[in-house]
């Protein structure tokens, strides 16, 4: 078939498409009806109001913000946090397109609070069993050879098992962001100070006031970690570990060490604060499990769901988010029947290892009420399971590493609320 035979193809059916849909995706029809926030004089065929003087002169946002209009597309910060012992701020899931998220959206959580850290008075400290014991500038991790890579992160308390589990996707599963990370590989950097043949572990130590401390077993600090100061093309914010952090990719939040200042190479795990009286679940037969590093196949659909509302009958667009700590998203399933049946979601490209994914089912809804929900399937094999499956292995005392299922229900009105609420 020709290429030109083919193109016409899919016009014709891209037409077919939007005829049969018109009316559902409504108000594009000359004359319907439109919103009931427009003002008549600023819509066609007249010329609206902004185009009839000239706009902000240039330099009056030297770093440019979002239009004011989308002032709600902001970090989701409970009001009853405790700010200085453990603070959390949200990523705005359900308010994002693609698979980054913005550097202001980037969710926070520390246990301290945000240091203001000097980049000319901070110094990495690299010691322990190695050759040659070592002291960084920022200039110095500079020097070395830098690469690039997209990333999720994701907190491992995100969500705790405690009811209740929250009302939108934000609440859910928000302590989980995507950039684009640059720095070093730390690889490289051990190797500049040679390890001993004892090295097994690297406690990575933060700059901040809780001084966060966690024991990295040293295949990952070979293979993926990188030690990173800039994050989607600008230096990390402060709340993200200016200027420099630990990222180790696919590995629960905590382990990045944020605001990094020392690499101590050791034999054996240090068991600090953060690995035994925080980040370790007690499991059914009364045993700890503890350095459960990965973050676990995982997805949600994030439009529609939980805090909004469908208002039309027919096309709307399912869409959500995938990721996994082992590695690249396979396929990700969706139901929209209450997980009766399953169907293969769209997945966009690039599908990266350790990344968000994208997905897409198109889907019509005949404004009955339903229940939507996604399953993610990883290149392992692995399926997310629902939370009856990880509560019946886990049982009630565990609380990280939540990666159930999360489904939306839909009532005839089109309002969408948490199905496991
Ligand atoms: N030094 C230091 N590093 C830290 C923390 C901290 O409080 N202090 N919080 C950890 C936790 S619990 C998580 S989930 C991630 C959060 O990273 P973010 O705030 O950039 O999203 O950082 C980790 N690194
Ligand atoms: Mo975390």
């Amino acid at each position: 078939m020709s290429s030109t035979t083919n193109d016409n193809l899919a016009r014709a059916s891209r037409r077919r498409f939007l005829q049969g849909s018109t009316a559902a995706v409504g108000g594009a029809v000359l004359g319907a009806g439109t919103s009931a926030a427009a003002d008549a004089d600023n819509l066609p065929p007249n010329i609206p109001e902004w185009m009839k003087a000239p706009g902000e002169p240039m330099g009056s946002q030297p770093y440019g913000t979002p239009s004011p209009f989308g002032k709600n597309v902001v970090k989701n910060i409970s009001p009853n946090l405790k700010q200085y012992i453990s603070a959390s701020g949200r990523t705005p899931l359900q308010e994002l397109d693609g698979i980054i998220t913005p550097n202001g959206l980037f969710y926070e959580r520390h246990h301290g609070g945000v240091p203001t850290i000097d980049p000319a008075q901070h110094r990495l400290m690299l010691h322990g069993l190695v050759e040659r014991p070592l002291v960084f500038t920022m200039d110095d991790l500079r020097r070395f050879p830098s690469e690039s890579h997209i990333y999720f992160l994701e907190c491992s308390g995100n969500p705790v098992y405690t009811k209740p589990y929250g009302k939108t996707a934000s609440d859910l599963v928000g302590l989980l962001s995507c950039a684009e990370w640059t720095g070093v590989s730390l690889k490289l950097v051990l190797q500049e100070a040679g390890l001993k043949p004892e090295a097994k572990w690297v406690v990575a130590e933060g700059a901040d006031a809780a001084a966060l401390t966690r024991s990295i077993p040293i295949e990952k600090c070979l293979d993926d970690a990188m030690l990173v100061y800039s994050q989607n093309g600008e230096r990390l914010r402060p709340q993200q570990g200016y200027p420099v952090r630990l990222l180790l990719p696919g590995f629960e939040g905590n382990m990045n060490v944020k605001w990094l200042r020392r690499l101590h190479v050791t034999a054996e795990p240090i068991y600090s604060r953060e690995e035994t009286s925080k980040y370790t679940d007690l499991m059914p037969d009364g045993s700890a499990r503890e350095f459960s590093f990965y973050m676990e196949a995982k997805s949600i659909i994030t439009r529609p769901s939980g805090g909004q509302r469908l208002t039309t009958k027919g096309f709307q667009e399912i869409t959500g988010i995938a990721w996994s700590g082992h590695g690249k998203i396979a396929r990700v399933e969706v139901s929209v029947d209450g997980g009766k049946s399953w169907q293969d979601a769209q997945l966009q490209e690039p599908v990266l290892t350790r990344a968000l994914t994208r997905f897409r089912l198109p889907w019509r809804w005949d404004g009955q009420p339903a229940v939507i929900q996604s399953r993610a399937i990883d290149e392992t094999g692995y399926v997310q399971p629902t939370l009856a499956e990880l509560l019946a292995v886990r049982g009630e005392n565990h609380f990280y590493h939540n990666n159930a299922i999360w489904p939306w229900r839909i009532a005839a009105d089109g309002e969408v609320t948490n199905a496991q609420a």
